[in-house]
């Protein structure tokens, strides 16, 4: 068994959570390059048991490759969103499909949810504290109602994109959720800027980086452990569209994206945005905590082939996302005996803006310019569209490429690293014309 996957073992529950598949045959032993599971025994039996929390007596009656009442997902339906398509239920790990992002601020039932650990159940906001400390001069516990007298309230519209979306395209394939198209939106997010906050704290000459700590419970259930704890450095932290924000879409922030105070840092991986947010500390060393180390949100420095082992030390911390478009209409297999179609969506790009966008209806070999929208406000994704003549019938299909204003545009091949991050490949859609 190869050394990641003993270790893997002892975590069975974050490794269910991870990825099912691999637990089942962790526990199962499934034969490899074979569809047939053993049957549960020796070390695969123990591991179960202790899943379940109780031996199991009657296990010889168990068939091979049988998931646990306890363990199967329910169908889940999460409360306050609508149409998303659910990849993992503990943690709750859902995505939407592009046709669903057509809006240009995304609705809070649209907009996607990443979840490392379980959410806290006591969010209420008039008792919920925000401590700011660490390489500060005047540490501060604050209330949200302290945040919205002490400092401005302002709204921006934000986006927000994992920074493992598009996972699920990687060739050989890349452990963890496999996001598609859709771990990606952009809401009107209310708050305070973090940097005013920071700023009258008062932060120290040897500031590096922050470090930021939500109140979301591991999965083991054990309390000293944190799911995810990440950090930006300081000259990022300080950008005046970071929010630590308290109203979404004009409401409440959904349970799920961080109810009821969150960071939005955008244009970087959303795990920088941490939610359910308790404290921001400032830290004279690159943050180390869980998620920040090792190959979490991390890639190689140079560019690997597909497949290939790259060691620990060669990776590097993501930072700005890179430019990146969707279609979000039509949806993609549309038959249409119309030979004229409007095609839309978004195109967006980490610290930078959206320069250009073109489409393509013959594989890449000529493309056209679509028209495009300035942002609302820096980091909010921008509308493009697009009027198509198709010259004849026929399938065809539909490629957007998005320029940002630093020359940088989106490759059709996915720059391959080991855990799936930053797939900027161009999206496309079907269209057969009959
Ligand atoms: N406390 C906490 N914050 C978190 C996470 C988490 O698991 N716990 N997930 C992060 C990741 S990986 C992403 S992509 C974004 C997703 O935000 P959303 O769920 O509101 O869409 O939240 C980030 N903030
Ligand atoms: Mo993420």
């Amino acid at each position: 068994m190869p050394r990641d996957i003993e270790k893997q073992e002892a975590d069975l529950f974050e490794l269910y959570a991870d990825d099912p598949d691999r637990a089942d045959e962790v526990v199962f032993g499934r034969v490899p390059h074979d569809d047939r599971r053993g049957f549960l025994r020796g070390a695969g039996l123990a591991s179960m048991g202790a899943l379940l929390g109780a031996a199991i007596p009657f296990h010889r009656n168990m068939p091979a490759g049988f998931i646990p009442e306890a363990l199967a997902a329910e169908p889940v339906k999460i409360e306050g969103k609508d149409g998303l398509t659910i990849l993992n239920d503990r943690p709750v790990n859902a995505e939407t499909p592009p046709h669903l992002l057509d809006d240009a601020v995304t609705p809070t039932a649209r907009h996607f949810i990443r979840n490392n650990g379980i959410p806290p159940e006591d969010t209420d906001p008039k008792t919920w504290k925000l401590k700011i400390d660490g390489l500060v001069n005047s540490p501060m516990d604050l209330t949200i109602d302290d945040l919205k007298q002490k400092f401005e309230v302002v709204t921006h519209r934000l986006t927000i994109e994992c920074g493992g979306n598009g996972r699920s395209f990687f060739d050989p394939p890349a452990r963890g959720n496999q996001w598609t198209l859709g771990a990606v939106g952009c809401s009107e997010w209310t708050g305070v800027r973090l940097a005013d906050v920071l700023k009258a704290a008062g932060v120290k000459d040897n500031v590096v980086y922050t470090a930021h700590v939500g109140a979301d419970e591991h999965l083991s259930g054990n309390p000293d452990k944190l799911p995810i704890s990440r950090g930006v450095p300081i000259a990022k932290a300080m950008n005046p569209y970071n929010l630590i924000a308290f109203g979404m879409n004009g409401g409440a922030l959904h349970p799920m994206n961080g109810a009821p105070l969150r960071l939005v840092v955008p244009g970087w991986p959303g795990s920088c945005s941490q939610k359910w947010l308790t404290r921001v500390w400032l830290r004279d060393t690159v943050h180390d905590g869980p998620k920040m180390t090792g190959s979490s949100y991390r890639v190689p420095k140079y560019p690997v082939a597909p497949g290939q082992k790259v060691p620990k030390k060669d990776f590097e911390i993501i930072e700005a996302m890179p430019v990146k478009s969707l279609i979000t209409s039509p949806k993609t297999g549309l038959k249409t005996s119309d030979r004229t179609l409007t095609v839309r969506g978004h195109a967006w790009s980490g610290d930078n803006a959206v320069s250009s966008v073109d489409v393509s209806i013959d594989f890449g070999a000529t493309w056209m310019k679509a028209d495009l929208a300035k942002p609302h406000n820096p980091y909010a994704w921008q509308q493009w569209s697009a009027e198509i003549k198709f010259p004849m019938n026929g399938y065809y299909e539909v490629w957007v490429r998005a320029t940002d204003d630093a020359g940088q545009s989106q490759p059709f091949a996915i720059a391959w690293n080991p855990k799936g991050y930053l797939n900027n490949s161009m999206h496309r859609i079907s269209v057969t014309v009959a």
